[in-house]
């Protein structure tokens, strides 16, 4: 849909309360809020964005919100109770966004917290709630399932694989995702091994990417925010002597840099990731992707063409994927990401989620 031939819309960002954008502490949510608000600003929305105070974002209009970060959703358990640190930043955000919302025509959640599905009724104007993680409590398993319920198409996932994970598949606009390919090179031929990149945390499986490199003899680079320095240490001693090394967290130049040099990524994702940008960031460099059945990343890669789809958790099938790396070509990697995870493609399906959503609302839905 072309906006010109409808009004601009004005839009209001809510960010992760997990951290400041650009600490990389609110992992991939913070590349994806930054895209999809330089996205629909380049095709003439206004959006404004409500993040923790110490956010920053190259071209974007942040106003911080001071107050406590929440705690990561995914260190909780299944039945873990709704908590929120005093003073926090997450209804500190809410509050202002109460005060300002006749502003704005739409206003769009990322954060995967209770207490903006549980607010959405209590606002005048229509709420989009981007879900950034598959099902991972009951309590929030349960409003957004309400939210889903009374407000028809305002839950926007990344990807099918996520959205199965809820029994409310069936009422979630599936948004992919979407990069700046401007700043991914195209690298036709690999001088580097193998590379993994995320965040270092138990749900990402690291240990399977690692003891595949060493099976293959094949040197592993990782990339990405370390939170607990405990856990890459136990890393360190329970796979030493294999080749892997940690080359830290780098800005989006330097990893794809780095990224586009290697022969292939490894994605061995312990949860059901909701999409895996990495996973687009290295199609657009030509990297291919070995990638687990699983989550995200499992509808991203196509099996033989941009990488190798292996069963869960089952190092042999990596070892394996590795050894036919060279029979994929690297073009396809490239023109996958510019079919399907540009920063156009992405801005069509968002803004058509938030037309959509809006014209129900106009209806009276
Ligand atoms: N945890 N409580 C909470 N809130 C979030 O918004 C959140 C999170 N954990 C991880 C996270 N967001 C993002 O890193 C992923 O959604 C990508």
């Amino acid at each position: 849909m072309n906006s010109k031939l409808s009004q601009s819309l004005k839009l209001l960002f809510l960010s992760t309360p997990v951290g400041p954008l650009g600490s990389g502490l609110g992992g991939g949510v913070e590349l994806t809020l930054k895209n999809i608000a330089q996205a629909l600003s380049d095709r003439g929305h206004r959006v404004q964005v409500l993040a923790p105070t110490g956010s920053a974002l190259p071209d974007v209009a942040i106003v911080p919100v001071p107050g406590n970060l929440q705690v990561t959703a995914q260190t909780q358990g299944r039945d873990a109770p709704v908590i929120m640190p005093g003073d926090a930043v997450l209804a500190q955000m809410w509050e202002h966004a109460r005060r300002i919302q006749q502003d704005y025509d739409v206003l769009v959640n990322f954060a995967y917290d209770w207490l903006p599905f549980y607010l959405t009724p209590f606002f005048d104007r229509p709420i989009a709630h981007l879900v950034s993680m598959g099902s991972l409590t009951t309590a929030m398993d349960q409003v957004i399932g309400q939210i889903a319920h009374q407000f028809p198409g305002s839950i926007g996932v990344h990807s099918r694989a996520q959205a199965a994970t809820f029994d409310f598949a069936e009422r979630c606009r599936c948004l992919g995702n979407g990069l700046d390919l401007s700043l991914y090179d195209f690298q036709p031929v690999p001088t580097n091994g193998l590379a993994w990149v995320g965040r270092i945390a138990p749900e990402k499986g690291i240990e399977e990417a690692i003891a595949a490199a060493q099976t293959a003899g094949i040197p592993l680079k990782i990339w990405g925010v370390m939170p607990d320095r405990r856990y890459w240490h136990s890393i360190e001693q329970a796979y030493a002597g294999a080749p892997f090394s940690y080359e830290g967290f780098l800005s989006t130049a330097e990893l794809q840099h780095q990224l586009g040099q290697c022969r292939g990524l490894l994605m061995t994702p312990r949860w059901v990731e909701a999409f895996g940008n990495v996973a687009i960031e290295a199609l657009a460099c030509g990297v291919p992707v070995i990638a687990y059945r699983r989550g995200g990343p499992g509808d991203i890669v196509e099996d033989g063409k941009t990488g190798w789809l292996t069963t869960p958790d089952c190092v042999d099938e990596l070892v394996a994927a590795i050894a036919r790396l060279d029979q994929i070509d690297r073009r396809d990697c490239r023109q996958r990401a510019e079919a399907e995870y540009s920063m156009a493609a992405m801005g069509d399906r968002v803004e058509s989620w938030l037309r959509d959503l809006l014209h129900k609302r106009d209806e009276g839905f």
